[in-house]
């Protein structure tokens, strides 16, 4: 941003705050957004900078929630801002909001509302919220939800869908009742091999997929089902209606496509579901990083399986680009990083584009699920351009690739996150 002088000035002042101007830089990447909203829309999302921490669009907000960065309307794609990144837990009204159908319910009822459970079980199950409430025990996990196609804005070459930068990520408190407990009222019968969610919305889809529904599926005999949990609570707060009320299948460590919001009917299957959901549409290439190339794509030698758990990632929440410090200044690089594969066991920050690193600091642990605060004390020693970067390990021996991944849809980017930095004179 070379907008004006003026802030540049105010900019260099702040720095010299330390935390206080962390803080207030980040405010002002909310005005840059800001700054949007009396901007022409754009219509043309690429190639854009690669390295840009959010996706670009006006600040929206909709309704229950705080202005989001809005990527595409309908169906809707809002993006999360950097700044609300700053501590572990995403705030409610500022998760991201993705819709695959154009057709979303815009309010539900209760008094006819039920979750239904049908399919090869003993005895179909139709419940109200006020009988899951009362009826099951209530359990909690902290997980991180995170798109598919989160950071899908730095695939080179580009792939369609929305252009997402890092915000289509949060993590939560999700309270509800256990996917068990439920399955274990209606009773599984013997052949039963999948499970399907649907939620309430409507409408038309991608291009050829077929289905006015969105339906997920998981297997009956993936060790994940003993962990979902049906929410109807967000961080202590009934779901905003379009992250999913009155109740939403919380999914740990898996990708957002299963996660299903406004979850109103689980089928038990005795055929694996060939719905548009499954078999097209989320597939990643068969390999534990989804990575392959167009040439591979084209010579059509590539093998896809449905996409699952979420790589280990890592992120630099502060500071941003628009921060200018001073040399000599003693300050803290701080983000989060976080796995679906196992527990985040060590972050490492480098600040010479990647050439040496070391250990960041953990912060506190609120479980394997959810996102793993870091911080890292920086003191640039001269002035100068600094490539902040970082990387991060999981228990299950994940680690980050520096250097680009690619594949057809646009999936799974766990690539190593740089952020550049200028330091100055301190006089
Ligand atoms: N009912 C329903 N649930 C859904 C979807 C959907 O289109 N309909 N999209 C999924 C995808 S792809 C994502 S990324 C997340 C988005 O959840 P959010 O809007 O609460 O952030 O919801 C998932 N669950
Ligand atoms: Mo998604």
């Amino acid at each position: 941003m070379s907008d004006s002088s003026a802030p540049l000035t105010r900019r260099s002042a702040l720095g010299l705050l330390g935390t206080a101007g962390a803080a207030l830089t980040l405010g002002r990447s909310a005005l840059a957004q800001q700054s949007l909203l009396s901007a022409p829309a754009p219509t043309f999302s690429g190639p854009g900078p690669l390295d840009a921490w959010n996706g670009l669009g006006p600040l929206i907000a909709l309704p229950q929630k705080v202005p989001l960065i809005r990527l595409v309307d309908r169906p809707p794609l809002y993006e999360t801002p950097r700044s609300y990144f700053q501590s572990a837990f995403t705030p409610t009204a500022a998760f991201f909001v993705r819709t695959n159908l154009s057709g979303f319910p815009a309010s539900v009822d209760l008094g006819t509302w039920r979750l239904k459970l049908s399919g090869n079980v003993n005895k179909p199950v139709s419940l109200s919220l006020a009988e899951l409430l009362r009826d099951f025990e209530a359990v909690s996990v902290n997980a991180v939800m995170q798109c598919t196609g989160n950071s899908r804005a730095r695939f080179q070459p580009r792939r369609p869908g929305g252009q997402w930068g890092n915000g289509a990520m949060g993590c939560a408190t999700w309270t509800g009742v256990r996917l068990r407990d439920l399955l274990d009222r209606a009773g599984l019968k013997p052949g039963g091999v999948q499970v399907q969610f649907q939620g309430l919305d409507t409408g038309a889809g991608a291009p050829g997929s077929g289905g006015a529904s969105y339906q997920k599926s998981l297997n009956l005999d993936d060790p994940v089902l003993d962990e979902c949990i049906v929410a109807y609570a967000m961080n202590g707060q009934p779901l905003p209606l379009v992250n999913g009320f009155p109740v939403r299948l919380v999914v740990p460590g898996y990708f957002a496509t299963y996660w299903m919001k406004t979850l109103s009917f689980i089928r038990v299957l005795t055929q694996p579901d060939d719905n548009f959901w499954m078999t097209t549409a989320y597939l990643q290439p068969d390999n534990a990083r989804g990575n392959t190339t167009p040439q591979a794509v084209k010579d059509k030698t590539v093998k896809l399986r449905p996409v699952g758990s979420m790589p280990v990632r890592s992120f630099i929440v502060t500071p941003d680009e628009t921060v200018k410090v001073p040399a000599g200044l003693p300050m803290t690089v701080q983000g989060l990083a976080m796995s679906g594969r196992g527990k985040v066991n060590k972050v490492e920050v480098s600040s010479d584009g990647g050439k040496t690193w070391s250990a960041a600091k953990l912060g506190e642990d609120h479980g394997r699920y959810a996102f793993r605060p870091w911080t890292f004390a920086w003191t640039p020693k001269k002035p100068g351009q600094y490539t902040l970067a970082v990387r991060a390990t999981d228990t299950s021996g994940g680690n980050q690739p520096d250097g680009a991944i690619w594949n057809p849809s646009g999936y799974l980017w766990t690539t190593v996150e740089r952020q550049t930095v200028t330091v100055g004179q301190a006089g």
